[in-house]
């Protein structure tokens, strides 16, 4: 393989994808040696077959709102490759989805999902629908508007979607009903459901809880721990939300949340009740922080600017893509960040990544971070075939030893001759190397 021409000729091909382009850029780079090693891998394409989506579906999504007025959306749902099992990732409903970004996340999707140890492939959807301001009822028929479009390109056994940014348990229970009328069935079609319908104990906490398992494995990993430490968190949806909870149980100082808005520096650092009180935040649908510096007082809220200026121990951005860049990494290097665990996807810049790296600062990326939510999306379908439900003990013993074996898998293909471990490159191999074996394995298709 050689990864520049190909990279050229997706560029030219898909010239205004830049997320898109910058996840395959940073995944084949970084697989590129690994790749040149196994010939099969060359003769049977699996670079250039793997880095194009199975199939895209786009569609109109039309419903009406609380005026009587007519709205026109887009819904997409990308099924990117289900080599190893059914197609499974998120739904996002934010104004900023377009098919580069559901590209970009159906892609890391595929390596993130081969990680978990479990049979899942990768696929990601969403729409350009924006739940801010929007009512319940706009909501509910936004979301049976989008599955009558849906319906019949998934299935339990075929493609299983679930929440990311703007879908959560309210959403996912309003499209599962739209599912279960038309489909006539009840099946684990989606993840994230309610406890009454099929949902799984610890899926609202996992992607945080699964984020701080892994980050303290990677302290252990520095002869470290996490008690005592200061950690700033941006966003304040179900993933910070998650992962400050477990971080201040395990005795962190969690001492900043964040929103479109600007940050809130808590200084106190946060609590049950403020960490509670993020929940009543985001359910206001208005997608601001700024109050909670009106409810406790002693923390301060910093319009317009990102949390990464506050001077902690270790970093977990968990908002968006792109969210800490290079100028921001250089910030962190010169006040003595720690670690950095990525839970958002691609939540930092190629040129922030480079600079960690440089700086031998341990970088914890998205797709092995994060990856304790679909790990037990995948622990939910589970469930659902065997038609029985399992303790929160039994999924949270089981969500910590998927992390543990993530990092497992981290250490094997990611540390450096000088000991430095690069998860970066560690995940991505480790992901790769599993999907690329399968499709060998199952011939040209
Ligand atoms: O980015 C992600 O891994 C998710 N939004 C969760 C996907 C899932 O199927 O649970």
């Amino acid at each position: 393989m050689n990864v520049n021409n190909l990279i050229a000729a997706l560029e030219r091909k898909y010239p205004i994808e830049k997320e898109y382009l910058q996840a395959v850029r940073e995944v084949l780079t970084t697989v590129e040696e690994v790749y040149n090693q196994h010939p099969e891998f060359e003769a049977n394409k699996i670079a250039e077959r793997i880095v194009e989506p199975d199939r895209i579906f786009t569609f109109k999504v039309v419903w009406t709102n609380d005026r009587g007025e007519v709205q026109v959306n887009t819904g997409y749902r990308i099924q990117f490759n289900n080599a190893i099992g059914p197609y499974k990732g998120g739904l996002r409903f934010h104004p900023s989805v377009n098919p580069s970004i559901l590209k970009f996340l159906g892609f890391e999707q595929i390596f993130k999902n081969a990680l978990t140890t479990l049979p899942m492939g990768g696929a990601k959807g969403g729409s350009d629908f924006n739940p801010k301001g929007k009512s319940d009822r706009e909501i509910m028929r936004f979301c049976q508007a989008f599955m009558t479009e849906l319906w019949r390109h998934i299935g339990p056994e075929t493609d299983v979607p679930a929440g990311d940014i703007g879908v959560g348990a309210r959403e996912v229970g309003y499209l599962y009903g739209m599912y279960r009328k038309l489909a006539l069935e009840n099946t684990g079609v989606l993840t994230g459901k309610g406890m009454t319908f099929g949902g799984s104990l610890i899926r609202p906490e996992a992607t945080g809880f699964g984020a701080v398992y892994f980050l303290c494995r990677m302290l252990s990993e520095m002869g470290d721990d996490i008690k005592g430490k200061t950690v700033a968190i941006s966003g304040f949806g179900n993933v910070a939300w998650g992962a400050a909870k477990k971080a201040t149980e395990l005795g962190a100082k969690v001492v900043t949340i964040s929103g479109p808005d600007g940050y809130i520096y808590d200084e106190a650092g946060l609590n049950d009740e403020k960490i509670a009180y993020m929940l009543d935040l985001r359910a206001s649908c208005n997608d601001v922080v700024a109050p909670y510096a009106e409810k406790f007082p002693g923390s301060v809220f910093v319009a317009g600017r990102k949390p990464w200026e506050v001077k902690v121990d270790i970093e977990m951005p968990c908002a968006t893509q792109n969210e800490l860049n290079g100028d921001d990494a250089k910030m962190l290097v010169d006040n003595k960040v720690q670690v950095v665990a990525e839970v958002s996807n691609m939540g930092c810049t190629p040129e922030a990544i480079e600079t960690f790296i440089a700086a031998r600062i341990p970088y914890g990326p998205g797709k092995a971070v994060n990856a304790g939510g679909v790990a037990t999306s995948g622990l939910e379908m589970s469930q659902n075939s065997m038609k029985l439900s399992w303790s929160a003990e039994e999924v949270d013993q089981k969500l910590h030893g998927i992390m543990n074996s993530i990092h497992r898998a981290c250490i094997e293909y990611g540390t450096e001759p000088d000991g430095y471990i690069n998860y970066m490159k560690g995940a991505n191999i480790a992901g790769f190397m599993k999907v690329a074996k399968s499709m060998v394995e199952q011939g040209v298709i």
